[in-house]
Order: structure tokens, then sequence, then C-alpha cells
């Protein structure tokens, strides 16, 4: 790998990255602010390469939102909405069965992820997995970001791990990444002030990680957030996977205006989005996994993003709600086939997974 940029800071940390040195706050800070493209991605590229050589992964799931209903109503948020709002919905367990069972037959994995509905018992989420589980036996559950445990938590008067052994006992396979926004205590009062804070959402990760469940990590960012709150929240996410291991992937998460408290704002570009995904593979050296999220990057920078450090498309997703409830553009899914050939039109492998990386089939 050649440099092609004479300043030093910035072949510094090449030198620390071929030498499996970890980079600092003021490395990661350098990276984001880095303009030469080309290097950043050859660096990117360079560890994705040594972690998962030529192949890219993706999975076939199904989102199911069971409710649109949220107390916590954050600044970024276009889909939540108040209960008696005429958007409103909420699930029966009946219903979340019955779109689980029309979701197409070769799905692995449901991603399962609601608002804070402010009436619905702790009971309610348990029935819906139990019922999902006794449905699709062999479909992985990965269900709830960490602010729901929390907020499950506080509605059942039971401490984080008892919810956490409840929902596992019932059926619930993994939990998703979402919630962790950004962790930075200002920024995130500002945007979602009543949602858990950035303790109780690492809380709640390391006592899954502690019971055996994987989850993924995620950072929202591009709203009011620096530059430095971005890195300060990698590393964080950094020290607790050093603890515990129990991060499978981490998905950089751009924010979507459109419809929300804080539509003033530009989404982030195509070109920022790929210089985070390459700062967050260099960054976090101890992850296996970088998603890019064809859904909220839009799948011709997912396809660059794979020469910018990332080793998974995420899946066919089927029905997403949240970005696009904030304008979005994208389709709300997307046909293997076609995740297939963006992969392999950028030259790689695509490998379908579950959602904890066992391979369903390569793709040669
Ligand atoms: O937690 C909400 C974010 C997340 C907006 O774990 C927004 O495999 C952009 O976490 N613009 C939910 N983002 C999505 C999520 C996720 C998606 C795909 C895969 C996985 C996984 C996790 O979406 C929320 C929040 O951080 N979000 N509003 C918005 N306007």
């Amino acid at each position: 790998m050649q440099a092609t940029t004479r300043d030093l800071n910035l072949l510094n940390i090449q030198k620390k990255v071929q030498n499996n040195e970890r980079l600092t706050k003021s490395d990661g800070v350098s990276l984001m602010n880095c303009n030469d493209l080309l290097f950043l991605g050859g660096l990117a590229r360079y560890i994705k390469n040594k972690k998962t050589k030529n192949h890219v992964y993706f999975n076939v799931n199904r989102h199911i939102n069971l409710t649109n209903v949220c107390v916590s109503r954050c600044k970024f948020c276009a889909f939540s909405c108040n209960k008696n709002d005429p958007d409103a919905y909420t699930m029966t367990v009946e219903e979340a069965v019955k779109t689980a069972l029309d979701a197409p037959k070769d799905i692995t994995e449901l991603h399962i992820v609601s608002g804070l509905h402010p009436d619905k018992p702790f009971h309610y989420y348990v029935e819906v997995i139990k019922s999902l589980r006794e449905k699709l036996p062999s479909v992985h559950l990965k269900a709830f970001t960490a602010v729901e445990i929390n907020y499950f938590s506080k509605i059942s008067g039971m401490c984080v791990e008892e919810v956490l052994k409840i929902l596992k006992d019932a059926g619930v396979d993994s939990l998703p990444g979402g919630g962790a926004e950004i962790f930075n205590p200002k920024v995130r009062n500002e945007v979602c002030p009543k949602k858990a804070t950035a303790e109780e959402w690492l809380n709640v990760i390391r006592t899954a990680h502690k019971l055996g469940l994987k989850s993924n990590a995620t950072m929202l960012y591009g709203h009011i957030e620096t530059l430095e709150d971005r890195i300060d929240h990698l590393i964080k996410i950094r020290e607790l996977q050093d603890e515990t291991g129990g991060f499978q992937t981490f998905i950089p998460l751009p924010f979507h205006p459109e419809n929300t408290k804080l539509s003033h704002i530009k989404k982030p570009t195509g070109i920022e989005n790929l210089k985070m995904i390459a700062t967050s593979r260099l960054m976090l050296d101890n992850f296996d996994h970088i998603k890019a999220y064809w859904i909220m990057i839009e799948p011709k920078v997912a396809q660059f993003s794979l020469d910018f450090g990332a080793d998974d498309i995420d899946g066919t997703v089927t029905e997403e709600k949240i970005t696009h409830a904030a304008g979005a553009k994208t389709d709300k899914f997307i046909e293997k086939n076609e995740l297939i050939n963006l992969i392999k039109e950028m030259g790689r492998v695509p490998i379908e997974r579950d959602t904890l990386y066992n391979v369903v089939r390569l793709y040669e």
C-alpha cells in the first residue's frame, strides 16, 4: 500500500495500521478530516481484506415495527408519534405473527424494533416473541434495542438482567444495534432527552453480552454532533467490545432530516458516509464486521463502501419504515439477486449469512 499524501500525521496513522497499533481519538479525527479519499479507502480496505478477505455478507430478513407510538419523541425521529395521532398504529400479537408469516419463505432473520408504547405491558412483548418462536422456530429473532430493554425494565419493575433472561427464554436470539444515537450527554440531551442515557444503553448491552446474547452497535451521525463526539462514541463502543467481545457488527447511520424536528439540517453526503465507514473500520480494530446499511446510504454508495472498509450491506429488509418516514428515497426492500449483483459488480464474493455470520450460501 502506497501513501498518496505527504501529511505526516496521516503517514503516522498508516504506520500504526500496518503495525496493528490501536488508533487514538486524535487519529480518528484526522481520518474524518482527511480529504485524500483514495488513501483513506486504501487504509480501511487493507484492514477489511485482512479480516474478511474478498467476502461481503448480506442476509435475507424482514423488519417488523410493532408500534410507532413512542413516549420518547426524539428530535431526529420521523417515525414515532403520539397514541392519538391519525397515523398511530400498534400491532396485536396475531398481526405481528401474520406479518412474519407473510414474509418470503427464505428469511433467516426477523429484525424487530418499535416505539416505546405508553400503555403496552412487558407481557405483550414476551407474547409476541413466544408466538413468533412457536410459528417460525428456525428464524433468528433479533429483537429490541437496548433502549427498549431499558424501557421494559422501567415499566415492569424488573431489573435489566431479569428482563433479558425472560426475553431470551421466550425466544430472543440477539439484539439489534439501534438506540445508541450519540453518547455525548449534551448532544443526547438535546436530540433525545427522554431516551435511555449512554450509560444505560451500554449497561443493557453489557448485560446482554454477559447472558450470551450477541448484539450490534450503531451511531447516528450528521445532526448536531461534532467529529470529536463521533470518535468518542466509537471509542466507548471499542472499550465495551474489549470487555465483552459480544458485538458482531458496527453500523454507522447517517441522519435523514425530512419530517423531523431537525429538518433544517442537511443530510450527510455520499463522501461523508464513505469517510465515516472507513474511519469506523479503522477505529474499531476489535470488530469483525462493519455494515453499510444500503437503505440509509443508498445502494450506489453501499457498493463504494465495500472499497472503504465495509464487509456487509445488510439484508433484503422488506418494509423499512424508520428511514422512509424521514424521507429516504431508497426502496423499502431489495431482491436477494440485486444484493448479490451489487456485491459481484465490485469484484467481491457475496456470502449469504445468518444473523450470527454463519454461512448460509456462498455465491462464487
Ligand atoms: O435507533 C431514527 C435511527 C435506528 C432516524 O442492528 C434514524 O443490524 C437516520 O438501528 N435518520 C434504527 N436514522 C435502525 C437500526 C438498524 C438498522 C439496520 C440494521 C440494524 C442492526 C440496526 O435508526 C434508530 C436511530 O438511531 N434513526 N431516525 C433518521 N431520521
